[in-house]
């Protein structure tokens, strides 16, 4: 059987089961202006990953393996944004005020829009979440199943919300999950590093992670 390098032990991979999820690399969390610096954030962390995110999508295009993106965003008329998220935090901007780059993590407002760098193709499927987890209230289930996908690369920000979120939803609906450590990132250094240790603790009890050259390295001899 085929494997991938990782923690807490070797990942057994299924090559022609296998996707890629890239969460929430949006303007709005990585660049200034956006609802990521609106909260306080040093958002340059984000914007340093961008690079092995790229390769990583690179590789499962080259392999012709399913990149799927999502977005954290929410209707014009906020009609799928609770108020409990919407006054969270105390921000300088509230989702939905009007921003630098638009109304912030409103569908279609440039703001919202993944980074040009890492932008989807066309043929690519991009998943409008309005929660922190990709599953809730999406098609991201049915589109698995339709696929065959049975085990997620994941990718993206912020580790310990978006992307972990995501993963406990994906584990507890039988996917087999992989996070790639240089291909996420948080605004906390030690919440990622938590966010790490937690999911591949206990013999991998939410999943694995292992380095973006050696998941690259077992995709390109798929
Ligand atoms: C957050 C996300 N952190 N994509 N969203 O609000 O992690």
């Amino acid at each position: 059987m085929a494997e991938i390098k990782a923690e807490p032990f070797p990942f057994p991979v299924k090559h022609d089961r296998l996707a890629l999820i890239v969460i929430d690399m949006q303007r709005d969390f990585a660049e200034p202006g956006g609802f990521g610096a609106s909260l306080g954030n040093d958002v340059s962390r984000i914007t340093r990953i961008v690079p092995d995110v790229k390769r990583l999508i690179q590789g499962f295009r080259d392999a012709g393996l399913p990149v799927i993106h999502t977005m954290e965003c929410h209707k014009p008329d906020l009609s799928d944004l609770p108020p409990a998220k919407r006054n969270r935090g105390n921000p300088a901007l509230r989702i939905g005020d009007e921003g630098p780059m638009g109304r912030i993590l409103i569908t279609g407002e440039p703001g919202t829009e993944i980074l040009p760098e890492l932008a989807p193709l066309k043929s690519e499927i991009v998943i409008e979440k309005p929660g922190k987890g990709a599953f809730y209230a999406t098609e991201l289930c049915d589109v698995l199943q339709q696929k065959g996908i049975k085990q997620l690369v994941f990718a993206g920000v912020t580790t310990e919300v978006c992307v972990q979120t995501t993963m406990r939803e994906a584990n507890d609906r039988g996917y087999e999950c992989l996070l790639a450590e240089e291909a996420t990132e948080s605004y906390f250094p030690e919440f990622k590093a938590a966010a790490i240790a937690m999911i591949r603790a206990q013999g991998a009890i939410v999943g694995w992670t292992a380095h973006v050259d050696d998941i690259l390295e077992s995709i390109a001899y798929a």
